[in-house]
C-alpha cells in the first residue's frame, strides 16, 4: 500500500501540446498554484491537490499504478498503453485523429489494398488491432519518431500517425486514408484511488468543479429587453431560449429575458432577435454551471 498525506496527485504534461490547456483548466476550477517551466511537483494552495508536470507517454502507467490518482493525458496515449484507469471525462482540447496516410502517389486506394505492405508507426498496439479487426495482413514498423519521412526513405509504404489540422502529412507528400482512432485529452483516474472512499470523494469534489468549467464552455448568459408579445418569437428563434428567466420592466408591456444559449446559436440568430423586437442585448461568458 502507497503511502498517503490525504492529498491527491494529478499527472499533467509537463512540457508539450496539452500542457496549457489542462493546467487552464485546473485553474478554472479555482485551483491556485504555482508552477513554472522547470518545476516537476506544485501544491495547490488551496485544495488537496498536488500537480505532477511528466512527460505524456509516462501519465497512464503513473495513475494505473497509484503513484498519481488523476492524470490528463490524451486518450491515443492511454489506449496505446493498454493501461487500466477509468476515464472520468472528454476535456474538450487535444483533438486529433490516429490516422493511415499514404503517399499522394500511392497505388493505395483503400485500406484493403495495405495488405502485404509496411506501415510505420510510433502506436503499434493500436495499429496491430485496427488490423486485426479489419482483417488486414500486413507488417507493422515501429518507429519512435520522424515518422512521416518513412515512407520518402523507402522504410514504409504507409504511415500511422496522429493528425491534427492535416498539414504535417501534406508537407510531406502524404493524403489520409483511414481513420484509426479519434483521440482527445482525457482525465483519468487509477483503480485504486476510485476504490478508496476519502480519495474518491476528493475526486468527486474536484469532478464536479471540472464538469462545471466543461458544461459552461461554448456558452453564453444572455439578458435582452423585449415586448412580452414577443418572447414566443424569441423562443423561436434560440431553442435556448425555451425556459428562460423573464422579469416584467417599468415600461409597461416590456419584459427582461435571461437564458443561457450557446455561443455560435446565439452570434448565428442575433439579427433576428432585433428583427423580433429584442434590445439592449447583453452577453456575457460563463465560468460554471454547476448542475
Ligand atoms: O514530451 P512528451 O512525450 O510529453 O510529448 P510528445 O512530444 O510525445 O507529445 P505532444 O506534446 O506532441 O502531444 C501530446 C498529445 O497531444 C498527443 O498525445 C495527442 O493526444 C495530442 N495531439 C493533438 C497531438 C496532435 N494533436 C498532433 N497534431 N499530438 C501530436 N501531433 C503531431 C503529430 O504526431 C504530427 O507530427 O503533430 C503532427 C501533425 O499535426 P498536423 O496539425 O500537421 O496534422
Ligand atoms: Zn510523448
Amino acid at each position: 500500500m502507497r503511502r498517503t498525506n490525504g492529498r491527491l496527485k494529478i499527472a499533467i504534461q509537463k512540457s508539450g501540446r496539452l500542457t496549457d490547456d489542462a493546467l487552464g483548466l485546473l485553474r478554472g476550477c479555482g485551483l491556485e498554484f504555482d508552477i513554472g517551466r522547470n518545476s516537476l511537483h506544485a501544491p495547490c494552495g488551496n485544495f488537496p491537490l498536488d500537480i505532477l508536470a511528466l512527460r505524456d507517454d509516462d501519465i497512464p502507467e503513473y495513475v494505473m499504478d497509484g503513484v498519481a490518482e488523476l492524470g490528463i493525458v490524451g486518450r491515443n496515449i492511454v489506449v496505446e498503453k493498454g493501461a487500466t484507469v477509468e476515464t472520468l471525462a472528454e476535456l474538450g482540447f487535444g483533438a486529433c485523429r490516429l490516422m493511415i496516410c499514404v503517399p499522394v502517389r500511392s497505388n493505395i486506394r483503400a485500406a484493403g489494398d495495405l495488405a502485404g505492405r509496411r506501415i510505420a508507426t510510433t502506436y503499434p498496439t493500436i495499429l496491430a488491432d485496427y488490423l486485426r479487426r479489419e482483417k488486414i495482413d500486413c507488417e507493422i514498423v515501429p518507429l519512435s519518431g520522424a515518422v512521416e519521412l518513412a515512407p520518402m526513405l523507402d522504410v514504409a509504404d504507409a504511415i500511422c500517425d496522429l493528425v491534427s489540422t492535416g498539414s504535417t502529412a501534406r508537407i510531406n507528400g502524404l493524403r489520409p486514408l483511414e481513420t484509426v482512432l479519434d483521440s482527445s485529452a482525457v482525465l483519468v483516474a487509477g483503480p485504486a484511488a476510485m476504490a478508496e472512499p476519502r480519495k474518491r470523494k476528493l475526486i468527486d469534489r474536484l469532478l464536479i468543479r471540472i464538469q462545471a468549467g466543461l458544461i459552461a464552455r461554448g456558452k453564453r448568459y444572455v439578458m435582452l429587453n423585449a415586448p412580452a408579445t414577443a418572447v414566443p418569437q424569441l423562443q423561436r428563434i434560440v431553442p435556448g431560449l425555451a425556459s428562460p428567466t423573464i422579469v416584467p420592466l417599468a415600461d409597461d408591456g416590456m419584459v427582461a429575458l435571461h437564458s443561457v444559449v450557446p455561443q455560435d446559436v446565439f452570434w448565428d440568430t442575433m439579427e433576428q432577435l432585433r428583427d423580433a423586437g429584442a434590445r439592449d442585448i447583453i452577453v456575457m461568458p460563463i465560468g460554471a454551471i454547476i448542475r
